[in-house]
């Protein structure tokens, strides 16, 4: 790994907010690409967070304060995240299911759906399945997209599908999923429209469906 990105790795690996800052605006100057120090500086420092506290190594405080590096990293790695081709926008709600607080993946997928031109509704995290539901009241909503990151919260989303069929408002509405712990094939067994691994891969699939839905 270049020693930069080593860096910026490190200081989310250690939680240091003001050094990785600093660190991902020398990547920047020295041209690495945004895309580049998320996945290998940020986003792995963060699963090896993960791989510690299975180990016993880190602890929830720990796990926090990485958090909270990797959010300041991410604000300053934002402006550099849109895409560059504008679509005509469509409306879109996003949230963390309810009984989950994990928001970093949540506001990565969110950052670069504005990015690529989608007006973005934001729920949060903890989302009641009632909340996402009311959300389709307005008819511009286009897709609901839900995250979950602990495998007991990712059930919640078949509580979302089911009260969104149930109301008779599934045909106007896409609803996709991501997470660390989905599959696609899990989200074919709940009923989803579609799974993405990671942010840039959201982009596309909301992209896409909303092209179906155009046709
Ligand atoms: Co928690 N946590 N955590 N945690 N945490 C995990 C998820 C865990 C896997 C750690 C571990 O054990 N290895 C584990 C869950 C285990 C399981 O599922 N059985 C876990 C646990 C157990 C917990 C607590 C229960 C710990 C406790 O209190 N004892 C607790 C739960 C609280 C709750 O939510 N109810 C808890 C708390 C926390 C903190 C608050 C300390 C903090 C969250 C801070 C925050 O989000 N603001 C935290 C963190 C940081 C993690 C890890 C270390 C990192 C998560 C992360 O931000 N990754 C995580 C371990 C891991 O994932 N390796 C862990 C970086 C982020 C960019 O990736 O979110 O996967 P990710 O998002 C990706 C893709 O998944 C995808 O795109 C993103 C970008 O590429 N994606 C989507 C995400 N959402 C998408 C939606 C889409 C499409 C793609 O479409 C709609």
């Amino acid at each position: 790994m270049e020693p930069i990105i080593q860096q910026v790795y490190s200081c989310v690996l250690t939680g240091n907010q003001k050094e990785v800052v600093q660190k991902i605006k020398k990547a920047i100057q020295l041209g690495f690409s945004p895309v580049l120090i998320m996945n290998d500086g940020m986003i792995s420092a963060m699963t090896e967070v993960g791989l510690l506290f299975e180990k016993g190594e880190y602890f929830v405080p720990e796990m926090l304060v990485a958090a909270r590096a990797m959010q300041a990293g991410m604000h300053v790695l934002k402006p550099y995240l849109s895409v560059v081709d504008v679509y005509p926008a469509g409306k879109l709600v996003i949230g963390t299911v309810k009984g989950d607080f994990h928001d970093i993946g949540k506001n990565l997928v969110k950052m670069m759906l504005e990015g690529s031109g989608f007006e973005v509704i934001d729920l949060g995290v903890d989302v009641d399945p009632e909340t996402f539901l009311s959300k389709l009241v307005d008819p511009g909503v286009k897709i609901i997209a839900m995250s979950a990151l602990i495998t007991t919260t990712m059930e919640a989303m078949q509580s979302v599908i089911s009260m969104i069929e149930n109301s008779g408002t599934r045909q106007q509405v896409k609803v996709i999923v991501g997470g660390a712990p989905l599959t696609e094939e899990y989200a074919r067994r709940i009923g989803a429209d579609g799974y993405a691994p990671d942010a840039s891969r959201a982009v596309k699939l909301a992209k896409s469906l909303l092209n179906k839905n155009s046709t």
